[in-house]
């Protein structure tokens, strides 16, 4: 396995490709997969879990972005944004979400603020979905004393951004409680109160599509993580718990998943830790084909090792 992981390594750096098979990354250990789908491409952005092995907490510094054209072949675009992006924050690039609106990519980050005890979402922009990006406000979109829950210092994490049909953007995010509220049109403000939904079981990782008229609303759900999914006829709720996406995983808690659909064919990300020398704060993201069956329901998906 150590010849394989050097050897995938050395192929990295020698042509700008990650990876053909799961995991995606396969020469550093990534998690909290965001995806987009933009001219062709598929655009896949991960933290990058930099602990080392005796480790026993998340050292996250950085995003990092790979694309594809078939779902197979992965190229490599670097990091295009790191917590230090963010003047205010002062560490912990943790899970984010991207979209692109009126030609320019918005990617919604979780933070960790600098004077503000807690977590916090930020946005950045950029005109190229590889990046640079910069700051998009120069403060915070959200941190804890605009919530309310200023004892609970976890809560502003897992950033979600959709657009509706309708042009109405939403941000969802969370941690034991579901957040969300509306974006306004400049996708840097929100416009509105914060709103939230008590979801039982919820954990982390919100995650909102919408397939012809059904929103679809998939988080993590206890811990260790399993990946489960609610609908709902408005993308406000109410939510209607319908079952698991994904079991959870064998050895790492947390599951984090993102769903696109491209050329036709719907996939999942997510996290495992089968890398070698994976674990808890190493992690690796993948990805699987998801299927529905014909009334709309998710069938469970099984990790696949290619
Ligand atoms: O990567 C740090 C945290 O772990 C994320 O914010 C959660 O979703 C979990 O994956």
């Amino acid at each position: 396995m150590i010849k394989y992981a050097l050897g995938a390594l050395a192929l990295g750096i020698a042509t700008g490709l990650a990876s053909a098979a799961n995991p995606i990354v396969s020469n550093m250990f990534t998690a909290d997969p965001a995806a987009l789908v933009d001219k062709g491409r598929v655009y896949v952005y991960v933290g990058h879990d930099e602990a080392k092995a005796d480790e026993k907490n998340f050292v996250m510094n950085e995003w990092r972005v790979y694309s594809s054209c078939d779902m197979k072949t992965w190229k490599d675009h670097g990091s295009p944004l790191k917590y230090s992006t963010f003047k205010w924050a002062g560490r912990d690039a943790w899970a984010g979400d991207i979209t692109k609106r009126n030609g320019k990519y918005y990617f919604y980050s979780t933070v960790d603020h600098k004077t503000i005890p807690g977590k916090a979402i930020g946005v950045a922009v950029s005109d190229s979905p590889t990046g640079p990006f910069v700051d998009a406000r120069g403060n915070a979109l959200v941190s804890n004393d605009m919530t309310k829950h200023t004892d609970i210092l976890w809560d502003d994490i897992d950033p979600a951004v959709f657009i509706d049909t309708n042009g109405q953007a939403w941000l969802y995010w969370g941690n034991t409680v579901l957040k969300y509220a509306k974006l306004k049109s400049n996708m840097t403000e929100l416009d509105g109160p914060i709103m939230t939904h008590a979801i039982d079981g919820f954990t982390e990782a919100p995650y909102v599509h919408k397939r012809g008229a059904t929103y679809y609303l998939s988080y993590s759900r206890h811990f260790p993580e399993e990946m489960v999914y609610a609908t709902s006829a408005s993308p406000a709720g109410p939510w209607t718990f319908r079952g698991v996406i994904m079991e959870k995983n064998e050895n790492v808690n947390t599951i984090h998943q993102a769903i696109i659909k491209f050329n036709g064919k719907s996939y999942v990300f997510y996290h495992n830790a089968k890398l070698p020398g994976g674990g808890e704060f190493r992690r690796s993201v993948a990805v699987e084909e998801l299927h529905y069956n014909s009334g709309g329901s998710i069938r469970v998906v099984p990790q696949t090792a290619s």
